[in-house]
């Protein structure tokens, strides 16, 4: 496949990265924040083979209390807590982003930052005004924030009291937290997202829903499916708020996205494939188009869920549809029809293997081409402006002794994955930007670790939370500022 036709990215294209609050921040009980549902993600440290245990981000109710009481079991760390201290040192952080050119930087509010419990009536002021200067620092440096409201974070104390999004009670507190950044940084942020990846809730309920999974055990679906209900209702509700509050904001959905392929070209493969792809759309289905589709309605029925739902949700779900489509991209799926085909699905990676793609160090298939697929299915299916908010490189980075980073394998991956953004730009896609996952390393997302590097800039800080934290420029720092200053063109001329 030729690229070397394709010119600049449109003006107007915005390149930059992006974070999550509960990866980067840290200070997890200063500045008057309650703890989240993150706070109590564990680090455990590989076995001796290597291997690195799974759903370390899930916490049960029984060691949450634990954990609150002082009775956490000797040694359990809780990465996310301290982050790579983001809270003091963003300014550091986005001068050095404002170094490589960015335009666009997405980050999260932490909601226990500004409700530390969930249920106050009045907001923490020192949670605000801390998200005020680091708005205020992105725009001084002409960096435009993209905001995500929820991002796999929420007051422990809503999971204590009310199972997290399980109840419906939730969305009344989601919509006041909304309400209060919505008016107070209506001036400084113009693009929002609701929730992150609302399709994790299959994977980690905790993680996606707040809900603990030892409290809906044997009903796993069924309390993940009603999660994500009343999570639509809630994105649906505070996109209505946001367009009344800030006519001037476009506000977006986002989903995990999960291109999935057959298997092979056996019809009942590919009917199998068509089937698990749309549970993936589904979520841009009801948040775009404002209703549910009619696959999910007998996929429902046939699984024997019912979801709880008011008279009123049907007219929420129309009246807050959302003005963009934002996707984290980071591999494809396989999909084939077969006896044990539900066991195979809805893991985080396909448990089926793709011959023709490499997989990263911790088991990731590489796709670049996967990406301007999605891109088109998702234009072709909806017609909704693009952002790529999400797509990265975990891998484990060395550094030399006189402390370079020569990370060649994340400019492969980026180069690879920019080109295939550009090719849809030019299939007639409506891409508006890209962030790349973990501009700075942080913290991982499914397993707390440190040393699963996304970075352009290095964080001196192990799994065990051990380092100076200081901050240095990998090889592929410099590499992106060129691409983002020639808008593009570097990727096909210069190394
Ligand atoms: C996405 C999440 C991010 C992120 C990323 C990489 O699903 O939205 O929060 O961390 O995946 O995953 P990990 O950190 O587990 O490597």
């Amino acid at each position: 496949m030729t690229t070397t036709h394709l010119g600049a990215f449109p003006a107007g294209f915005l390149f930059g990265g992006a974070t999550a609050a509960n990866q980067i921040e840290g200070a997890a009980e200063e500045g008057g924040k309650g703890l989240s549902t993150s706070d109590f993600a564990r680090f455990v440290p590989p076995a001796a083979d290597g291997s690195i245990a799974d759903f370390t981000f899930d916490a049960t109710s029984e060691q949450v209390e634990e954990a609150l009481a002082g009775r956490a079991p000797e040694g359990t760390m809780y990465p996310k807590r301290h982050g790579i201290d983001f809270y003091h040192r963003y300014r550091e952080d986005i001068a050095l982003f404002a170094e490589m050119g960015f335009g666009l930087f997405r980050m999260s509010i932490s909601w226990a930052r500004i409700f530390p419990t969930g249920f106050e009536t009045e907001p923490n002021e020192e949670g605000l005004a801390f998200y005020d200067a680091v708005f205020d620092e992105l725009l001084a440096h002409g960096i435009q924030p993209l905001v995500t409201l929820s991002h796999y974070e929420m007051p422990i104390e809503i999971s204590r009291r009310l199972d997290g999004w399980l109840s419906r009670e939730t969305i009344a507190l989601f919509e006041r937290f909304a309400r209060t950044v919505f008016e107070r940084y209506a001036s400084k942020v113009k693009l929002w997202i609701t929730f992150n990846e609302m399709n994790m809730n299959l994977t980690s309920i905790y993680t996606g829903a707040g809900v603990f999974p030892d409290r809906v055990q044997g009903r796993e679906l069924q309390a993940a499916y009603q999660a994500t209900h009343h999570q639509f209702v809630a994105a649906a509700r505070v996109v209505a708020l946001g367009h009344e509050l800030m006519p001037d904001a476009q506000i977006g959905c986002m989903i995990c996205r999960l291109e999935t392929y057959a298997a092979t070209s056996k019809p009942a493969d590919v009917l199998r494939a068509t089937h698990e792809d749309n549970l993936n759309l589904f979520y841009p289905d009801v948040q775009v188009r404002g209703e549910y589709p009619t696959y999910m309605t007998r996929y429902l029925r046939e699984k024997g869920i019912e979801i709880a739902m008011a008279p009123e949700d049907a007219e929420i779900l129309r009246a807050g549809t959302a003005d963009f489509i934002s996707i984290s991209y980071y591999m494809t799926y396989l999909a084939e029809d077969r006896p044990d085909a539900d066991a195979l699905s809805g893991s985080l990676v396909s448990k089926l293997k793709n011959p023709y793609l490499e997989l990263s160090a911790w088991g990731w298939p590489v796709d670049p081409v996967g990406l301007r697929i999605a891109l088109l299915k998702l234009w072709g299916r909806y017609g909704k402006p693009l952002y790529v908010v999400e797509n990265g490189l975990g891998a484990r980075d060395r550094v030399e002794e006189n402390g370079r980073i020569h990370d060649d394998y994340r400019i492969d991956y980026l180069r690879a994955h920019l080109l295939q953004v550009r090719e849809a730009i030019e299939d007639g896609v409506d891409v508006r930007g890209y962030t790349w996952w973990g501009p700075i390393d942080l913290v991982s997302c499914s397993t707390s670790q440190m040393t699963k590097r996304y970075g352009f800039i290095h964080v001196d800080q192990d799994d065990y939370g051990n380092g100076t934290l200081a901050r240095t420029k990998k090889d592929s720092f410099d590499w992106y500022a060129h691409v983002i200053a020639s808008r593009g063109t570097s990727l096909i001329d210069v190394d």
